[in-house]
């Protein structure tokens, strides 16, 4: 089931503000463009290093990220970093030339990456960063290698990043970390440890994490040809052979991550309804059954409850379509928020479904009808101000049907709607259990 974290994910705003340091004016509003069509992000341009400075000293705190350009009237390229660097905010550096020796003092000065002011291209390759550098700051990465200098490499190129590192000499303990951290998305292993080699290691890993959630990275410096063969063999997501390039470790990561971020996307999309944000009839179909059956083989019933709004197409009628979309999405709000631990699903226009994981019946009906109540005695508010025809505010009523089964979620259903219909046709507004 998708947690709290997931259902929120696919926002693709950028928390805090994004300073752009660049003395072209066309650069950076086209720059500033680009950023705005791709992510929802507040920026702040500087065309100086001494405005930079200023903005800084002021707002250091607030500021995510920078985007710098190396080549400004007033401060060399170690300033320009340095200054940014010092309130420990990531830089991304851009530069119209490229050198070795540039690419090398912009290592060392710890930049997260360089990008060359080419095309179009190369800035949205800037925007795509900026996000993944904002949402690494939520990944967990754990690193096992036996040699303490390889950990020490990837646990700082991880770092400017921003992602999260743990790290461990041994693959056993590796494992009693995953079981732990639950929250760890990348998993990064040397191939050649003792106890355990990297390719046993994944192969463990694979029994209970799945590759969609939890992207595994072989990092090898051996001589052998099918090692990484035998690595994606056994479920790794990705091979990077040692020694490695900084680039080269960004690219794979990120892309790991991206693939990882896109997956969950989709899901998000094809298990959720767009108007109210809760899971939608597909979800419930498939999750729900699953739900059932388990509670079948523990042999308990479950509770289902089919809910309806009341003469809802008068809504439609009276204020219009959109303020129909708002009742909608006022009861699922109120539904999340009865029924926070349960099953809660928008199966249809104005029809909504509530799977129970507790069992206790009278529990059950007691919430049901607390939740009748409450939306019968909570107007909410309708937009623009108040007319002739109404205050301002609009009451709703629901009708409720509810019944328990064993193991067939439609044949539970069935009994539900026929008792969410017997509830319509007693009056409304009321709760049926059988
Ligand atoms: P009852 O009390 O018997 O449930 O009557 P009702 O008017 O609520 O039910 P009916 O089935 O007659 O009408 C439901 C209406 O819901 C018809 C449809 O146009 C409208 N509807 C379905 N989906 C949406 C939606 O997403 N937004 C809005 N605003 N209306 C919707
Ligand atoms: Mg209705």
């Amino acid at each position: 089931m998708l947690n709290q974290n997931e259902r929120s994910f696919h926002s693709k705003t950028i928390p805090g503000v994004v300073l752009i340091i660049e003395d072209q004016k066309t650069f950076s509003s086209v720059l500033v463009t680009v950023l705005n069509t791709k992510l929802t992000c507040a920026t702040v341009v500087c065309a100086t290093l001494a405005e930079a400075r200023e903005v800084l000293a002021r707002s250091h705190a607030v500021i995510s990220i920078a985007i710098c350009d190396l080549t400004l009237p007033d401060g060399s390229n170690e300033e320009v970093i340095d200054a940014v660097q010092a309130h420990g905010i990531p830089v991304i550096a851009l530069t119209g030339t490229f050198s070795d020796s540039l690419r090398n003092l912009l290592l060392r000065r710890g930049v997260v990456d360089y990008v060359l002011k080419r095309s179009l291209n190369s800035l949205e390759y800037v925007a795509s960063l900026v996000e993944r550098v904002t949402r690494n700051r939520q990944i967990k990465a754990l690193v096992v290698d036996d040699s303490e200098s390889s950990l020490t490499i990837i646990r700082h190129y991880l770092a400017r990043q921003k992602i999260t590192a743990i790290c461990t000499k041994s693959p056993v303990d590796a494992l009693a970390i995953l079981e732990q951290e639950k929250d760890i998305q990348l998993v990064l292993s040397d191939h050649e440890m003792p106890h355990m080699s990297g390719v046993e290691f994944v192969t463990q890993i694979r029994k209970k994490h799945r590759k969609e959630k939890l992207a595994i990275i072989g990092i090898s410096g051996s001589e052998d040809k099918t090692l990484v063969a035998h690595f994606l063999k056994s479920g790794a997501n990705d091979f990077i052979p040692k020694p490695f390039s900084y680039e080269e470790f960004l690219c794979r990561v990120t892309q790991n991550l991206q693939m990882l971020d896109l997956i969950k996307e989709t899901l998000y999309v094809s298990n959720t309804d767009y108007l109210t944000g809760l899971y939608n009839r597909r979800y419930f179909f498939e999750s729900g059954q699953v739900l059932l059956q388990e509670a079948a083989v523990a042999n308990q019933s479950s509770y289902l409850a089919v809910i309806d709004i009341d003469y809802f197409k008068r809504i439609n009628d009276q204020f219009g379509h959109d303020v129909g979309d708002l009742a909608i999405s006022f009861l699922a709000r109120t539904m999340q928020t009865f029924f926070a631990s349960e099953l809660v699903a928008r199966i249809g226009g104005e029809e909504f479904v509530i799977l129970f994981h507790r069992q206790e019946k009278n529990e059950i009906l007691d919430v049901l009808e607390q939740f009748r109540a409450h939306i019968e005695q909570t107007p909410f508010q309708l937009p623009g101000a108040a007319s002739a025809n109404h205050d301002g505010r609009l009451a709703i009523t629901v009708s409720i049907g509810c019944a328990s089964g064993n193991g067939d979620l439609h044949a539970l259903m069935k009994v539900a709607d026929l008792r969410l219909y017997q509830a319509k046709k007693a009056g409304r507004n009321r709760l049926v259990a059988g």
